[in-house]
């Protein structure tokens, strides 16, 4: 895990110091020092999730559903805001400069992408957007600065649209991002129509394991999340009160009921992503944009 996050971390040196030379070799190896030392440092002080807050309202959209994130990385700006709305027949990510313009409508910038998206398990990581390409076992590396496409990583078990979270929408195909790297939550035919959880190599554009997951079938479950590389997954999508209620450490094997207390406020709870950065959950709740405070053990 360690070795993975040190994987994304040279991608994130790299996309930052592109240029070799001398004084850039050693800005390199002074902030891979810096890396290194700060990802061991911090996986230290990873641990499991106690308690999840009670919502905090952000925003409201037009749409039911949708995404909306900040890059975890925080190398497309610690402010900036991407919102990918609605779960099907959509081609463009939005951006924001912060909350304010957000808020106030003011639009950054749009990104036209190669293919539609299905679901709403869509995140930037880096530089990156990784997002389902509608109906295929396909994920897309869509390059926000060059604005072009850079990989598709294949999930070769997948069958498109034939599970998904209770709420529906596509929603088969979940990106998640930890302190670890990049994941991805996925259901289908297979396993029983249980959730798999898969790590993501972004420098090979690879899925390098996978786990069958002893979870509730995809269909009866509200969302999935990693932290700290536990997959956490939310009982239901649309009552108000509700519990994450299954546990898998990929660390250790362990699988436990957590049964912390979560809250759909708006009744329609259809994202749910994690900020390692932030240490908060961003969701998408019936038109609603919100956030979730963490306690940690
Ligand atoms: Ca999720």
């Amino acid at each position: 895990m360690i070795i993975d996050a040190e994987n994304d971390l040279d991608k994130t040196r790299d996309s930052l110091c592109p240029q070799q030379g001398g004084f850039f070799d050693n800005l390199r190896l002074s902030v891979s020092s810096y890396y290194v030392f700060g990802t061991l440092a911090f996986a230290g002080r990873c641990t499991n999730i106690r308690a999840v807050g009670k919502p905090v309202t952000h925003h409201t959209r037009k749409s039911t559903q949708g995404a909306w994130m900040k890059d975890p990385l925080g190398i497309m700006g610690s402010e900036t805001i991407f919102v990918m709305e609605s779960y099907t027949g959509r081609d463009v990510l939005e951006e924001f400069e912060n909350m304010a313009k957000f808020k106030a409508g003011i639009t950054r910038k749009t990104y036209k992408l190669p293919y539609q998206w299905d679901g709403t398990g869509g995140v930037v990581y880096g530089q990156y957007l990784y997002y389902n390409r509608a109906n295929t076992n396909f994920i897309v590396k869509f390059n926000l600065r060059s604005g072009k496409e850079n990989a598709q990583i294949r999930i070769s078990d997948y069958t498109p649209r034939k599970n998904t979270y209770g709420w529906g929408g596509y929603s088969g195909v979940d990106l998640a991002v930890d302190e670890n790297g990049l994941w991805v939550l996925w259901g289908s035919t297979g396993n029983s129509y249980r959730l798999y959880a898969s790590k993501i190599n972004v420098q090979k554009n690879s899925i390098t394991h996978t786990w069958s997951l002893d979870t509730e079938k995809m269909s009866s479950m509200g969302n999935a999340f990693v932290a700290c590389g536990v997959v956490y997954c939310i009982d239901n999508y649309s009552s108000k009160s509700t519990t994450i209620n299954f546990a898998y450490d990929t660390k250790t094997g362990k699988q436990w009921n957590p049964n912390i207390q979560f809250t759909n406020q708006y009744r329609y709870n259809s994202m749910v992503d994690y900020n390692p950065r932030e240490k908060v959950l961003y969701a998408w709740d019936n038109t609603k944009l919100v956030t979730y405070p963490i306690t940690f053990n």
